[in-house]
């Protein structure tokens, strides 16, 4: 039987330790602001905005947010980017997706200053992940990293496997894993045999947007299961991409849905916020 990862509670003293230097920088004359952009009214994007605003208010940074209509223009969306850009008073840009399909999301995630790219999804910032001298990483990939750290269980030299390769969390994934010395292989859909590869892993991140795809026969026996899947079914409950009630029964540590790499994902981007304010205030340490 798996030891659950509570990522509520590793989330909650991720943003205790936020909100303890935010403090400090606030008694130095140092406000920290993270400017939230949600264009249209998906629900799932209005949620995971709102929580995002609730971490600003519970860590002491300001919040400001620009909802802007569905119909919104790219031209109009690169001018608001241009505009926080120029802004000293905003430390953080966070443009929630997915974006409206008139809208080019490379073209904007482009247009974010790297310095206030919070998301760590600008090229530049990519580029420097990839070489491993960065100031973010991306807030998914790296609340991952967190919860398996969280189990004691070392991953130098262990066999990880990632099952998605999207430029937001399976590929940065992969060359998270790498950088701390995982054999790290990646699966997508034209993957042959997805059960022979999952079952040789130590560590799984399943990152691919499918419910329950990785069932308790794929896993091995004492795997740390990483669950990243928000996939909302249609009775309203949400899912994992792993099927939690058989996987369960085989891996050493697994993480649950909702309550795993959700809360980390707002975590994270509390503390590159915290990065980008301390680094546009030449506070180095
Ligand atoms: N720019 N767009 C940008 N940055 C991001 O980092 C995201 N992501 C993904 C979607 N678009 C983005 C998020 O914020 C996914 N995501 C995200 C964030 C938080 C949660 C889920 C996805 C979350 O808090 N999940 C809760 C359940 C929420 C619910 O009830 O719907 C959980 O406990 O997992």
């Amino acid at each position: 039987m798996a030891q659950i990862i509570d990522g509520k509670k590793i989330s909650s003293d991720v943003k205790m330790m936020v909100a303890k230097e935010a403090k400090a920088l606030t008694q130095k004359g140092i406000n920290i602001c993270l400017a939230v952009v949600i264009v249209g009214d998906d629900p799932a994007s209005r949620v995971y905005v709102n929580s995002k605003k609730k971490a600003c208010e519970l860590v002491g940074f300001e919040s400001r947010e620009f909802a802007l209509d569905k119909n919104t223009t790219e031209q109009e969306l690169l001018n608001l980017v241009d505009k926080l850009n120029a802004d000293d008073t905003v430390n953080g840009i966070l443009v929630q997706l997915p974006l409206p399909k008139q809208i080019d999301e490379n073209k904007i995630i482009e247009r974010i200053s790297p310095l206030k790219d919070v998301d760590a999804f600008h090229a530049s910032n990519v580029g420097k992940i990839m070489i491993g001298d960065y100031n973010f990483l991306p807030c998914t990939p790296s609340g991952c990293m967190d919860l398996i750290k969280s189990t004691g269980v070392k991953i130098t030299g262990k066999n990880a496997v990632v099952v998605g390769r999207s430029n937001i969390v399976g590929k940065p994934m992969a060359m998270l894993l790498l950088h701390e010395s995982a054999t790290v292989t990646i699966c997508h859909s034209k993957t042959k045999d997805l059960a022979k590869a999952c079952k040789e892993a130590d560590i799984l991140v399943a990152a691919v947007g499918v419910p329950k795809l990785i069932k308790g026969d794929m896993i091995k026996e004492g795997a740390v299961v990483i669950d990243v899947g928000m996939n909302r079914l249609e009775d309203g409950k949400l899912c994992g991409d792993v099927d939690f009630e058989s996987a369960k029964e085989v891996a050493g540590y697994i993480t649950p849905v909702p309550g795993g790499v959700g809360p980390m994902t707002i975590a994270t981007l509390m503390r590159n916020t915290l990065t980008a304010a301390k680094i546009q205030n030449g506070i180095t340490e």
